[in-house]
C-alpha cells in the first residue's frame, strides 16, 4: 500500500515495447500475462533475428540478448572500452540489432521443440534491469515455431501448442533510475516529514518487489491455458536461485541451466504439458527464493 514514507505497489517503470510502425506509434498487441516484460522475441535455430530499438527512455540503454551470437557492437553491453554502437543507445536515437541464432542456442536432443532465453539492457548493469527493462526470447527448432502461440487460449479449431512464461524477479527498485522520482510523487509524506528517509531499513526493504512478469501480489493475468491442449510452460530467472511449484502438494519439477558467468536460469520447461480434466482449474503457483538464506515465497 502507498502510505507516508513508502511507495506502495506501483512504481514508474521504463520497459522493452513492440511497434508496429516505422515511427513508433502504435504499439504491438501483446499477451497479458507478458506483465512487465517486453516482447517475447521468437526465433527458429538458423534464424538472423533484426530488432530496431528506439531509446524513448531518459538514460541510455542497450538490447543484451542472452542465447544469441553477435559481433561486439551488437551484444549491447556497455563498458568502458565498449561504448560504441548498440552498447549503449542514446535517448531518441535508434539502433538495429543483429543476431544470429546458432544451433547450441536451440533444443538439444532431448529436449521440448523451444527453449526461452532472456534479454536486458546492459548500459549501468543492473540498474537497467531494475527500472524495468527485461524481457525474453524463445528458439524453436527449425520449423517448430508455426507450431505454437502465445496467445493463450489458442483458437479452439486450431492445433497449435500453448506457450507462455514466466520470469521470476526481484527487483530492487532501491537501485531503479526512478527511486527518486517515486519517492517523491509515490509517497505521501506530511509536510512535517520534509522528505522521505532514503536510509531507513524499512523503506529499503519495502522496495524490494518479488514479481512474476513485474506484477505483484498474485495479480499476473491472462495465463489461461485449454484443458487438453498441448502447452509448454517457459520458467525463467535472471540472477536468483529459485524454485517454481505448480499446485498444491508442492510438486516440484525443477532442472537449472546455467549460462554466463552471473546468470543462472531455472529452467523448468516441460514438454508438451499436457492440462487434464482433474489438473484443470486455479491452482497456486508461486516461487520460493533463497537468497541470502532467506526464505522468500512469491504467488
Ligand atoms: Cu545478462
Amino acid at each position: 500500500m502507498q502510505s507516508g514514507q513508502r511507495i506502495g505497489h506501483v512504481y514508474k517503470k521504463a520497459m522493452f515495447r513492440e511497434f508496429i510502425d516505422d515511427s513508433f506509434q502504435a504499439q504491438a498487441k501483446r499477451p497479458e500475462w507478458l506483465g512487465m516484460l517486453g516482447p517475447i522475441i521468437r526465433a527458429e535455430v538458423g534464424d538472423t533475428v533484426r530488432v530496431v530499438f528506439r531509446n524513448m527512455a531518459s538514460h541510455n540503454h542497450s538490447m543484451h540478448p542472452h542465447g544469441f551470437r553477435y559481433t561486439k557492437a551488437n551484444e549491447g553491453l556497455a563498458s568502458p572500452e565498449q561504448d560504441f554502437g548498440g552498447n549503449s543507445v542514446p535517448p531518441n536515437t535508434t539502433w538495429t540489432y543483429t543476431w544470429q541464432v546458432p544451433e547450441r542456442s536451440g533444443p538439444g536432443p532431448m529436449d521440448p521443440p523451444s527453449l526461452a532465453w532472456t534479454y536486458h539492457s546492459d548500459v549501468a548493469g543492473a540498474q537497467d534491469v531494475y527500472s524495468g527493462l527485461v524481457g525474453a526470447s524463445i528458439v524453436y527448432r527449425p520449423g517448430e515455431l508455426a507450431k505454437h502461440t502465445l496467445d493463450v487460449p489458442a483458437p479452439p479449431l486450431s492445433n497449435l501448442t500453448e506457450e507462455v512464461l514466466t520470469l521470476f524477479l526481484i527487483v530492487d527498485e532501491n537501485r531503479s533510475y526512478y527511486i527518486n522520482e517515486n519517492a517523491l510523487t509515490k509517497t505521501n509524506i506530511t509536510e512535517g516529514e520534509l522528505q522521505v528517509n532514503r536510509l531507513d531499513p524499512g523503506f529499503i526493504a519495502s522496495n524490494m518487489k518479488h514479481g512474476i512478469n513485474g506484477r505483484l501480489f498474485g495479480n499476473l493475468m491472462g495465463l489461461n491455458l485449454t484443458t487438453g491442449r498441448n502447452a509448454r510452460w517457459h520458467v525463467v530467472s535472471l540472477k536468483d536461485s529459485l524454485v517454481a511449484s505448480f499446485g498444491a502438494d508442492d510438486s516440484e519439477a525443477i532442472a537449472r541451466r546455467c549460462y554466463e558467468q552471473s546468470h543462472s536460469t531455472l529452467a523448468w520447461q516441460h514438454p508438451d504439458m499436457g492440462w487434464t480434466e482433474s489438473g484443470c482449474g486455479w491452482f497456486p503457483y508461486r516461487l520460493r527464493a533463497s537468497i541470502e538464506h532467506q526464505l522468500i515465497i512469491f504467488r
